[in-house]
């Protein structure tokens, strides 16, 4: 090849690793579609979000709440579209019906990272990446922490039955289908493990205080109460008081998330068990977005890493819980 030719591609990769560099280096706007306020959790989650863009002036963060309304959801991503953003970030409030939106995002070319939650299955292939907390993996966590904890107490003989109702999450929403999923694969192995009651409570304190007390009206001898939150454990453990019985003694409750009440709760004695997903996606959320302006190509899940704490471990835990 002569010179010119050497020179001409000498130059084209000049020109490919400056774009890149600009790219790399590039501002970015990104709209964050949250689905609402419900909680502890999802405001942490929020703030989370929040400060890490603040920490990064290389970015803009355009924050949009849907008081827990998909149609708001919807609305605010096609506002982002047509405000031409460089990447949008979306809590689902369900995963079904987001297909549409985001296939206009993605024909415009701007990618959509899903945040704590996923879309269903289907509509994985528009968006870049998922990042958040296996919630079958937290159901099996749940599970499995029960089958230690009962075995320990003596109180399973693999005969007698073990009374479980449980609080499930907003129907249709990741957390809530994964959760009890996960959950009732330990549970199907104990034949003895009866889940007799199922309803769900939203994520709400307020609404999974008024199941369980509904729970407790049907059936007295419940011996387990499994919240696909903690604020509906720690509501549930309300209404265990309230119908004379002692909620984390006379009523093992199991919880989720692993927010700061939920320790002081099982220090108190209130609660047995939460286990963790962390809301604090932040820092993860904007080095993604970076790796992404970069030209690097995103996994399609980003997993957090979560624990298992109960009234063994949560007064050690209490004092650096972050949210
Ligand atoms: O468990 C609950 C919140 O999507 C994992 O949403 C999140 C869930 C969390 O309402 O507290």
């Amino acid at each position: 090849m002569d010179s010119r030719g050497r020179f001409r591609i000498l130059a084209m990769i000049m020109t490919i690793c400056s774009m890149t560099a600009f790219a790399a280096g590039r501002h970015w706007v990104v709209g964050f579609s949250q689905f609402g306020s419900e909680g502890d959790w999802r405001t942490a989650e929020t703030i989370s979000i929040q400060t890490a863009f603040l920490d990064d002036p290389s970015f803009t963060l355009i924050y949009s709440e849907a008081q827990r309304k998909q149609e708001n959801q919807i609305k605010a991503i096609r506002a982002f579209i047509s405000r031409k953003v460089d990447a949008i970030l979306i809590t689902p409030l369900v995963e079904t019906d987001y297909g549409p939106v985001l296939q206009e995002a993605k024909k415009v070319g701007i990618p959509v990272l899903m945040i704590d939650r996923d879309v269903a299955l289907d509509d994985q292939a528009l968006r870049m990446t998922f990042m958040g907390s296996d919630f079958v993996m937290e159901g099996e966590k749940a599970g499995s922490w029960l089958a230690g904890y009962l075995k320990k107490m003596n109180m399973d003989d693999g005969t007698k039955t073990i009374d479980i109702a449980e609080i499930s999450g907003t129907a249709d929403s990741p957390p809530s289908i994964e959760r009890g999923k996960g959950f009732r694969k330990i549970s199907d192995i104990h034949p003895n493990w009866k889940i007799t009651q199922s309803q769900p409570g939203n994520f709400d304190s307020d609404e999974g205080k008024q199941v369980a007390a509904a729970f407790l009206k049907e059936d007295k001898n419940i011996q387990v109460l499994f919240a696909h939150n903690d604020q509906m454990a720690l509501g549930a453990a309300q209404a265990v008081k309230e119908a004379g019985l002692r909620p984390g003694k006379d009523v093992i409750i199991i919880g989720m998330d692993g927010i700061e009440e939920a320790f002081e709760a099982m220090v108190a004695g209130d609660l047995n068990c939460t286990v963790e997903c962390s809301p604090l996606i932040g820092a993860r959320a904007v080095q993604a977005l970076r790796d992404l302006r970069s030209g690097k190509k995103l996994p399609p899940r980003i997993w957090a890493n979560d624990g298992v704490f109960d009234q063994s471990n949560a007064a050690a835990a209490l004092p650096i819980r972050q949210y």
